[in-house]
């Protein structure tokens, strides 16, 4: 099948990730979607990431100008459980009954608290297990939410998997998700990276685009100055403005250890370019800004260990046969064939693009 494969041939409707003809078995990227959204505060949607973006890459050009040709390593998602999708559903059914409790002031739900965080625990269980195997078998994992709950499962095994080496994570967010226990869950998408300084001692975090957050969250930033590096959108601006953003971004990755673990909410973004994820703000980085960043950790020679795209999510009204139009998608599916490209070419396991050059480029 690989053999018949026509990469300038567009992809049928039921062919896999970004159209390519391989398994999770001779993949080397193999994607693990987490189609979980327990916890998300403001709108859901983001359980249907994994398709959108499934469904929006068939449409995607397999040669790319920023990371060359990804595809030739074999890329596939896994199946969703059909246990996952149900739990999503009940944990998401108790997450509102608590949230609405809450908010009329009466006393905390204890049971559906319990239940929302039980599972959380267990999603965590499973992409810990699925992660663990790709780096036993020497794979790029990759995981797609969901919220940004469902990474620590991955961020936890690229831990262990390092023993006492550190792991540096390159959280691009416009939030810091360092709230404790968000809305009392403990595994909610805002508690993430409280959840991964507090039971991952070996990481370090470094967090950009940033432009949304609390007090209580800036002093978890200013008690550990030596495991958090916070670059506030605001204090990016003038970098931005006065083109010095490329320079700022090879200082922002200076922070990071050897190997690390590339955390991305799309979010982070210009929300112009995820409209209909769960907790859009205003400002945000461009297309081009994350390219950067992306370009100056590869060119500083660090190794990316695994890494996830979360948050993304379709408009709620677009049908299941839609999806494939969708522009959340779409900045999504791109997004990610740049993330795995990057990632090939931190680890040798990619060549940079051939590009002809033309007069006056040199
Ligand atoms: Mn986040």
């Amino acid at each position: 099948m690989a053999l018949l494969f026509d990469p300038n041939a567009p992809a049928g409707a039921d062919a896999g990730l970004y159209g390519l003809p391989h398994g999770v078995e001779d993949a080397h990227v193999v994607v693990v979607p987490v189609p979980f959204e327990a916890t998300v505060s403001y709108r859901a949607g983001t359980a249907r990431g994994p398709a959108a973006i499934l469904a929006a890459s068939h449409q995607v050009d397999l040669f790319d100008g920023d990371v060359g040709r990804p595809y030739q390593r074999g890329i596939a998602m896994l199946p969703v459980p059909d246990w996952l999708v149900g739990l999503n559903e009940e944990a998401r059914a108790a997450a509102v009954t608590a949230i609405e409790a809450q908010i009329e002031g009466e006393a905390p739900h204890v049971d559906d608290v319990a239940r929302v965080d039980a599972a959380g625990a267990r999603v965590n269980a499973w992409v810990d297990e699925q992660v663990t195997k790709l780096l036993h078998e020497k794979k790029l994992p990759v995981v797609v939410g969901g919220d940004h709950s469902v990474p620590f499962g991955a961020i936890a095994a690229c831990a262990r998997e390092l023993g006492a080496k550190p792991l540096g994570v390159l959280h691009l967010d416009a939030h810091c998700d360092l709230r404790e226990a968000y809305e009392g869950f403990r595994w909610s998408h805002a508690s993430i990276m409280k959840n991964v300084l507090d039971g991952l001692p070996t990481t370090k975090l470094v967090q950009i685009g940033i432009r949304d957050f609390g007090d209580a969250e800036l002093d978890v930033v200013r008690a550990h100055p030596e495991r958090i590096a916070t670059y506030f959108d605001v204090q990016l601006r003038r970098a931005r403005l006065d083109g010095g953003f490329g320079a700022l971004a090879d200082r922002v990755v200076e922070n990071l250890p050897h190997d690390v673990y590339l955390s991305f909410d799309v979010d982070g973004l210009d929300p112009a370019l995820c409209p209909s994820t769960g907790t859009p703000v205003p400002g945000g980085l461009s297309f081009d800004e994350v390219l950067t960043v992306l370009q100056a950790l590869v060119g500083s020679g660090r190794r990316v260990v695994g890494l996830d795209l979360v948050e993304v999510a379709p408009p709620p009204d677009l049908d299941d046969e839609e999806l494939g139009g969708c522009w959340d998608g779409n900045v999504g599916a791109r997004l990610l064939y740049k993330m795995i490209g990057a990632a090939l070419l931190s680890r040798g396991e990619g060549q940079p693009p051939d590009l002809p050059i033309p007069p006056g480029l040199r």
